[in-house]
């Protein structure tokens, strides 16, 4: 078997105070953290579209990478290269999950039916690979958003051959991801969303997009998938208004449409703050609603308004991320690196040190989440803040017993209320600070 990285050797944990470049500094996989080895806290993915397709083409240049694998691009032979390189890239740095679209796996053909083939024949190329190693399909999903077919939107378009196409790539991916035993199905809406109102029905479109889930929910269920599916959030881009904006917006959706039994919620570090948010606001209102399901880890730049979809690097935001993790009980999906290496950083080479970069740093978050939930003072603080509701009156407003008109005459009675107490925002970033760094 050809080796595609021979310069680069096994990943290793080598430690903190390691000068290879080509070894962990902090991701122990065998480590126990909170009664659970690193690499059970930390369920890694490679995206296929990044990491084996990508070659840094921007609306400027072309690409800079070669992902070629030594086969002409747009062949089979290209696509089956790519799953060698992908396992052997994979295998070296002990990845154990891979999440794809399905023109991510093989060339998008003229006749649906011949990628259709095309997509039968290398999934049972990786079924072999696959029960060659310990490596497992995270989850799958149609790209429904390059092909100019969705210019205008799949489950949203206002063509109905489109939305029969969408229906058609969806059964496909689910085919394929079931056969693969993936854990999970995405929707990522990107073109689901629109311009301007001066073409668009918005709810004829929210109306067949639920639609299309319920379509995709029923089929999956039908061919024995047993994973979530997810909605993953985006605010914009490649469209100015994006119907799955936040979090919160797509819980309404599914709610509203009730789809929220099947579907979980597949949060990007880079989507969330592209929404106004941070990463942990997302974590969180996924989590009080139960639908934490996967992560796409990577991150963004806030003096860039687009999706730069770079490696984690900012370990605050990883700490803080690996805190509602572990408090939601973990995830059922895992840690996708939907992240692509900077363009001038085109080598090999360079894509074992972006991984290594995104394993170590969310593996200091973990080993950070860890120090600040040991501590305890940061919980305490926050069960503290709410404490005046511990009072009899207080029960009676959380057991959904209190009427306006005592609650009111209490007000009254009191004239003024005190203060409530301080928020200690400062103290507690210097607490977390002093926890960390100590
Ligand atoms: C794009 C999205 C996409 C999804 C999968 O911004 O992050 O890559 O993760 O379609
Ligand atoms: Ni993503
Ligand atoms: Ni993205």
């Amino acid at each position: 078997m050809k080796e595609y990285f021979q310069e680069v050797p096994q990943i290793k944990y080598e430690g903190a105070q390691s000068k290879n470049p080509f070894a962990f500094k902090f991701y122990d996989k065998d480590k126990i953290v909170l009664g659970k080895t690193m690499q059970e806290h930390l369920p890694f993915a490679l995206a296929w579209w990044h990491a084996m397709c990508a070659e840094g083409v921007d609306m400027f240049g072309r690409g800079t990478a070669d992902k070629s694998f030594g086969q002409k691009p747009a062949t089979m032979e290209h696509a089956r290269a790519k799953v060698d390189a992908g396992f052997e890239f994979m295998q070296k740095l002990g990845i154990k999950y891979f999440c794809w679209h399905d023109v991510d796996l093989v060339p998008e053909a003229q006749d649906i039916n011949q990628t259709n083939a095309m997509l039968d024949e290398i999934s049972d190329y990786i079924l072999g690979k696959m029960k060659d190693t310990d490596i497992k399909c995270l989850w799958g999903t149609a790209n429904m958003f390059s092909n100019p077919r969705f210019m205008n939107g799949a489950g949203s378009s206002n063509s109905l051959d489109v939305y029969c196409f969408a229906c058609a790539q969806i059964k496909k991916a689910l085919d394929i991801t079931v056969k693969l035993g993936g854990k999970g199905y995405v929707f990522w809406g990107g073109r689901e969303g629109y311009e301007t109102l001066l073409n668009t029905d918005v709810a004829f479109e929210l109306e067949n997009i639920a639609t299309l889930m319920k379509m995709a929910v029923d089929y999956g269920r039908g061919i024995g998938f047993e994973g979530d599916f997810y909605i993953e959030p985006k605010p914009k881009e490649p469209m100015k208004h994006q119907y799955d904006f936040d979090a919160a917006t797509a819980i309404g959706f599914l709610k509203a449409h009730n789809l929220d039994k099947d579907f979980k919620l597949n949060i990007e570090a880079n989507h969330a703050t592209l929404a106004g948010h941070t990463f942990e606001h997302e974590l969180r209102i996924s989590a009080i609603n139960n639908m934490l399901g996967s992560i796409d880890a990577n991150q963004g730049d806030l003096l860039l308004g687009w999706d730069t979809d770079e490696f984690p690097w900012d370990v605050y935001q990883t700490t803080m991320c690996m805190l509602e993790v572990i408090q939601a009980g973990g995830l059922s999906g895992g840690f996708n690196f939907d992240a692509k290496t900077r363009r001038p950083s085109y080598t090999h080479k360079d894509m074992f040190h972006a991984f290594i970069l995104g394993m170590d740093a969310f593996a200091l978050g973990l080993l950070n989440a860890e120090k600040i939930i040991k501590d305890g003072r940061l919980q305490q603080f926050v069960k503290q803040r709410y404490s005046s509701f511990d009072s009899p009156l207080g029960q009676r407003v959380l057991s959904h017993n209190a009427t306006l008109e005592e609650l009111s005459l209490r007000a009254c009675q009191m004239k003024q209320p005190e203060l409530p107490s301080s928020g200690s925002q400062e103290s507690l970033q210097a607490l977390v600070n002093q926890i960390l760094f100590s």
